[in-house]
């Protein structure tokens, strides 16, 4: 018979001690996304933003990651902000990669994933959304952390939700050893804007630069101000939530992400897949976890890498299903510029936006984005890329101003009908202005890029590619709809389209028996007529 040691009892004694310890004290880092709403790349001033000033923003890339070259998938709300969710894009989730409809229960999120394995969710402000969610008891996003408000605000466009005081509550709620995982969900710099706000709060107009997809005058300069002036309310909370981690002894544990879901809600911005649609700003710190600060990398990231950084960060296994890819490597890397050579693109999309077409279809694009060039694919060109009185753009003094004056060159690039394929040389055409899909000199290129974005998506098993997209304007929409011709309820399959797209998965032999399942269930729901405007 074997006797132990006293030596090798106290070892064993204190092992089970340590492990005990170490189970108790969560070690895993805490999540904060900083999500803002129609935020362009370029103004924040660690881009070079010479009117905006967002000292937060720029404290944290001196700390953490910035990224010159993040892509949203989609230049829209709800898409945008289920694919960041889901780590996958657009045309993967269904009704979910369009905007304003549901959020397909089966689809994982990480905030969920995260929660499963003890980590404590919460958001304020603006979650995923517009849209409806038939099949979820809550948001996406989290629970929701949204009773404080403030007594002033700077300009009337501004939200009064008291994020910070919001964010502080949340982690009051927090059982002490579980790490959080946050989304901060600011509204700004999503419209309306208060008409000379940003010049009253002290924006200059003489240093405001108008992107050169606008006309330059004193109105559209305004305009951008007033944008401006909602980005810094933006910093200006998230500069209370890190001093209040601080306060906690927490900062340096958390993972802080500071990015947006599309671009300004600007003609050819917002909606549209050029530079000012869908290139994003984002920013990473974690004191604890990056150990060389204050880099710039020029690799091609998406923001549904996120999902996939946040799960490796925190422990829990990646879903096989997701298509992005854990920023880890770059985090930890300790170079500048290009760390991974196969980061050399990103794709992005967008199907539906507003109800503004005929049978309340949408304008699905496809679309490639290199170092040098954004290769577009407009899938439907018969149709309106703006819609039915242009109200795919969002209404705006700068969209007022250029409907005005339709002859002009500007005018006719933002709302007059696209061909097939758009080619931008986005280093001698940063605003792309100038398509060069028709100048043969450009042919290989075209092809190229075209064929490579349609290897990725028939990889991705894009109904638009592979002969049933037109299940994507089958989907619903929930906001209001305006009294145009066709099918225009709200909240209501479009049953022409489901037959048309069940009838083409049939001889494609694709079953979705959970797509079915939704169809059907949404015909014993109520809907809604369109709305008088
Ligand atoms: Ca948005």
């Amino acid at each position: 018979m074997r006797t132990h040691s006293p030596i090798r009892i106290l070892t064993v004694f204190l092992f089970f001690l340590f492990s005990a310890f170490a189970a108790n004290a969560d070690s895993r880092p805490n999540i904060l996304l900083a999500i803002g709403d129609d935020i362009s790349w370029h103004h924040m001033g660690a881009y070079g933003s010479e009117f905006v000033h967002t000292p937060t923003f720029d404290k944290l890339a001196k700390q953490g990651v910035l990224f010159n070259n993040a892509y949203c998938s989609a230049p829209g709300c709800s898409p945008s902000r289920a694919a960041l969710l889901t780590g996958k894009y657009i045309w993967e989730i269904e009704e979910a990669g369009t905007h304003a409809a549901n959020f397909p229960k089966h689809l994982k999120v990480y905030p969920e994933l995260l929660e499963a394995e003890g980590y404590f969710p919460g958001y304020t402000g603006k979650p995923w959304g517009p849209g409806k969610l038939p099949e979820r008891d809550r948001n996406p996003a989290g629970p929701e952390f949204n009773n404080r408000t403030m007594d002033s605000v700077p300009a009337k466009g501004i939200s009064n939700k008291d994020y910070a005081a919001n964010f502080k509550d949340f982690l009051d709620e927090r059982p002490k050893k579980k790490p959080f995982v946050f989304w901060f969900g600011a509204h700004e710099a999503h419209r309306v804007f208060e008409q000379g706000s940003g010049e009253k709060n002290g924006i200059d107009l003489s240093d405001v630069t108008v992107p050169a997809f606008l006309p330059d005058t004193e109105l559209t300069r305004e305009d951008v101000a007033d944008y401006g002036l909602e980005i810094q309310w933006f910093d200006s909370h998230l500069a209370r939530m890190l001093a209040e981690l601080k306060k906690r002894g927490e900062l340096s544990n958390t993972i802080v992400v500071v990015t947006a879901d599309n671009g300004m809600a600007f003609p050819r911005a917002k909606a549209n897949n050029y530079e000012y649609g869908v290139h994003m700003p984002l920013i990473i710190a974690w004191a604890e976890g990056i150990e060389a600060e204050g880099r710039r990398l020029d690799d091609f990231v998406s923001l549904i890498d996120l999902a996939p950084t946040f799960l490796e960060a925190a422990g829990v296994e990646i879903p096989k299903e997701m298509s992005g890819r854990s920023l880890m490597p770059l985090l930890k890397s300790e170079l500048d510029g290009r760390v991974d050579p196969t980061r050399n693109f990103v794709l992005s999309g967008r199907e539906r936006h507003t109800h503004a077409r005929k049978d309340n279809l949408g304008y699905p694009i496809r679309a490639i984005h290199t170092a040098k060039y954004n290769y577009i694919r407009n899938i439907h060109p018969e149709r309106s890329p703006t819609g039915i009185e242009y109200k795919d753009v969002d209404a705006s003094p700068s969209h007022s101003f250029m409907l005005d004056d339709m002859d002009s060159k500007l005018s006719k690039l933002a709302y007059g009908a696209r061909p097939l394929e758009e080619l931008y040389d986005k280093e001698s055409d940063p605003y792309c202005l100038n398509n060069l899909a028709s100048n043969p000199e450009y042919k290989p290129i075209l092809e190229k890029l075209g064929a490579r974005l349609e290897e990725e998506l028939r990889k991705g098993g894009d109904p638009r590619i592979l002969g049933y997209g037109e299940i994507f304007d089958s989907y619903p929409r929930y906001s209001t709809t305006r009294n145009y011709p066709g099918f225009n309820e709200s909240g209501r399959y479009n049953p022409e389209f489901v037959q048309e797209a069940l009838d083409n998965m049939k001889s494609l032999g694709i079953e979705n028996p959970a797509y079915e399942a939704r169809v059907s269930h949404n015909k014993t729901q109520p809907s809604r007529p369109p709305s008088r405007d």
